[in-house]
Parts: structure tokens; C-alpha cells; sequence
């Protein structure tokens, strides 16, 4: 299919933030023919639904999330009533949600891959600010991203299977944003729900399965807000633990580009569209790890957490020398498989690989669909003796 033509986005501006097609967008006839396109390509996540009518009020009720904060609804309202804060609804959206010069002063750092520690709390409290950024993802390219906290991937979070976690979102960008976490049963269209600059939502879950779950902003349309960097990790141990390890998370994201401007490189909506990525990465800069390396040493059991956030291609994760031990496809220790040399993770999903250094040496972990891996989905794992 490629219907890509009259579709509303382009090149995100860095001195705005938006779409140059944005204001074209609010014509009645654009958006109606978009909302409807959207709703068949189930691009629709929160919020869209409100917009279409043939949408009726029905929706799934929540499983064991519970959603505050002005979620409540009047009798007979449709049940998104943030539909018009959804990125391609929303009218006038200016404003300097990314840098329009500064790129040099933009340090890189290496995005630290070790799972952090877990709290003694079984209550987790997250409180997170999304936010425009500038990020260095090598020594010549800055790009201007959408974040969570400033960063691309997000923070990691990190809890246990049973662990109750309450979270915020504030948004203090001029685009509206929102945050859906794969590891939540919730009502989605209330708590996964788009707030404007200067709001908050807050909504309380507890994770029922362990595992290797993707975050991400859910608001319209999602692959761009995931595409310009909206996502990150979290993962939910076990309530038993599994054997001492390494552990360390991976979160491969596809970014799409168009040419600098002031030394900053807007995310292309267009090219989101055309599925074909210019950089494909690790933790949010490509080859990072095979720039400076994750070491280990002989013995350990070594533990990668990998999530794919897309937000389009999958990711044939391999580790060159090595075979893993176990694989999780989901809610570890269950659905363990053994001797693996290569799993795909999809868009959206995530995994847990496992692998014993039995020698020492430089052991590359990739995407192995190479086209992505030569894109940046590439790094070592060092086995020091
Ligand atoms: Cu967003």
C-alpha cells in the first residue's frame, strides 16, 4: 500500500516542533479523511475515537489499574475526551517545543544499560516530565526529540510482578503527550489519555506478569510520538527471583530524520511513513555499545532485558559466539526455552535473553536483520577473564 501521498505529516520544524502540514490539517475535510484513515490502520490509540462518529461510548473497563486525577467523566460523554489534544487535532500548536540553536553545546553520554537496583517498596512512586530535547546520539548528529525526562529512551523503571506503581505524567511541552505502559491492565482511554502543557495525569497499576515491557506515549498519531523518541523500558521481576546475574536492558528504537537545521536534525514524519529508518539503535544512539562497550567477566550469567519500541520493524536479536542459554518469551521464569541462537522481538513487545561467559572475548550483540544492525543496532559484549 502506499497511500502515503496526502498523508498530513512531514518533517517535524525544529523551530516548532510541528508539522508544516499541521495547519492545513485542521480543515474538517483533512481530518475527518485522516481520523477515518487512522481508525483502519488502528493508529488510534487513545483519543481519536471520540472524533469519529460512528465511535460509540462502549469501552473495556479496567483490569487491576485504577486511573485519578480528573479522569471523570459525565454520563453520556464519549469516553476520550482528549481527543482534541491529539497531536494531528491540534490546532494552532506552535510554539518551541525543540531547540533552535545550541547543538553544539549538546554533550553525549552513553545511556547506562544496567538495570537499576530493585526498591525495597512495594509501592512505586514514578513522577515523570515529558518534554522537548536536544540529544547528541553521536560526535556529529543532535536531534530533536520528543522525551520522556529529557532522554531517549526514558528513565528505567523498575518493580516486581505484584508491586504497585503509581504514576504521573506532566507534560511541559506545548504538544500534548501521554504515557501508556505495556506493563498496566488499565483503561486505556482514561489513563493512557493525552494532557496539555502545564497538566497532569495520574493512574495506579500493579504489573500481573514479569517481564520486558515497552512505555511509550500513546498519543496521535503514535508512531510519531514513539518515532521522535516518546519511549523506554519496564521491567518486572519476578516475585521469586531468577538466578543472580548481570542484567542489563536493551531498547532498540528506529529513528527517521530529515536534514539539520541550526545543527539539529528533525524526526521525519514522512520518512516514519516509508518505514525505511536512517539510524537503528540501542538505548538511543546508534552503535553506543560498540563505541565503548558492556563488560563482564568470565562466569557471569549475563541477562539483556530487550525491549523494541519500532516503532515499525522488529529486531532478530543475536549475540555473535554465543548461544543463549534461555530465552523468556513472557512472565519469566515461565516460557523458557533453551540453546537459542537468534529471537525476534516485536514492535511493541519485549523479551529476556540469557547466556552463561563461558570464554573470554569481544562478543558483538545485534539486530541480525543487518540492514538494521549496519544501521546502528550494534554493540560488544566484553568478557573479561
Ligand atoms: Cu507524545
Amino acid at each position: 500500500m502506499d497511500d502515503t501521498n496526502d498523508r498530513p505529516g512531514a518533517s517535524v520544524r525544529p523551530d516548532t516542533g510541528i508539522t508544516p502540514a499541521a495547519s492545513a490539517f485542521d480543515a474538517p475535510s483533512t481530518r475527518r479523511a485522516f481520523l477515518q484513515r487512522a481508525s483502519v490502520l488502528s493508529l488510534a490509540i487513545p483519543g481519536i475515537g471520540a472524533a469519529l462518529a460512528s465511535c460509540g461510548p462502549a469501552g473495556k473497563s479496567g483490569g487491576a489499574g485504577t486511573a485519578a486525577a480528573g479522569a471523570s467523566q459525565a454520563p453520556g460523554v464519549p469516553r476520550n475526551p482528549d481527543s482534541r489534544l491529539d497531536t494531528a487535532l491540534h490546532a494552532g500548536a506552535a510554539g518551541a517545543t525543540t531547540p533552535t540553536s545550541g547543538a553544539a553545546s549538546v554533550a553525549y553520554h552513553r545511556f547506562d544499560p544496567a538495570l537499576p537496583p530493585l526498591s525495597s517498596e512495594r509501592t512505586l512512586r514514578v513522577h515523570f516530565t515529558s518534554r522537548a530535547a536536544p540529544i547528541r546520539i553521536s560526535d556529529d548528529t543532535v536531534v530533536a526529540a520528543w522525551t520522556f525526562e529529557g532522554d531517549t529512551p526514558g528513565p528505567i523503571v523498575h518493580c516486581r510482578a505484584g508491586d504497585t506503581v503509581e504514576f504521573t505524567l506532566t507534560n511541559d511541552a506545548d504538544m500534548p503527550h501521554s504515557m501508556d505502559f505495556h506493563a498496566a491492565q488499565i483503561n486505556p482511554k482514561v489513563a493512557f489519555r493525552s494532557v496539555a502543557k502545564g497538566q497532569s495525569v495520574t493512574y495506579t497499576f500493579k504489573p500481573r506478569y514479569a517481564g520486558a515491557f515497552l512505555y511509550h506515549c500513546g498519543t496521535a498519531p503514535v508512531l510519531m510520538h514513539i518515532g521522535t523518541g516518546m519511549y523506554g523500558a519496564i521491567i518486572v521481576s519476578p516475585a521469586e527471583p531468577l538466578p543472580p546475574a548481570r542484567e542489563f536492558v536493551l531498547v532498540e528504537g528506529e529513528m527517521y530524520l530529515g536534514p539539520a537545521v541550526n545543527g539539529v536534525r528533525p524526526f521525519d514524519y514522512t520518512k516514519m511513513l516509508s518505514t525505511l529508518p536512517d539510524f537503528v539503535a540501542f538505548n538511543g544512539r546508534p552503535d553506543q555499545y560498540a563505541r565503548d562497550p558492556i563488560h563482564v567477566k568470565v562466569g557471569d550469567r549475563v541477562r539483556f532485558w530487550m525491549v523494541n519500541a519500532g516503532p515499525t520493524h522488529p529486531c532478530a536479536f543475536h549475540v555473535v559466539g554465543e548461544q543463549f542459554d534461555t530465552v523468556y518469551l513472557g512472565a519469566p521464569p515461565g516460557n523458557a526455552i533453551h540453546g537459542v541462537q537468534t529471537f525476534e522481538v516485536a514492535a511493541g513487545g519485549g523479551m529476556c535473553f540469557e547466556l552463561v561467559c563461558d570464554v573470554p572475548g569481544e562478543f558483538p550483540f545485534v539486530n541480525h536483520a543487518f540492514g538494521h544492525g549496519q544501521k546502528g543496532a550494534i554493540g560488544y559484549l566484553v568478557v573479561d577473564a
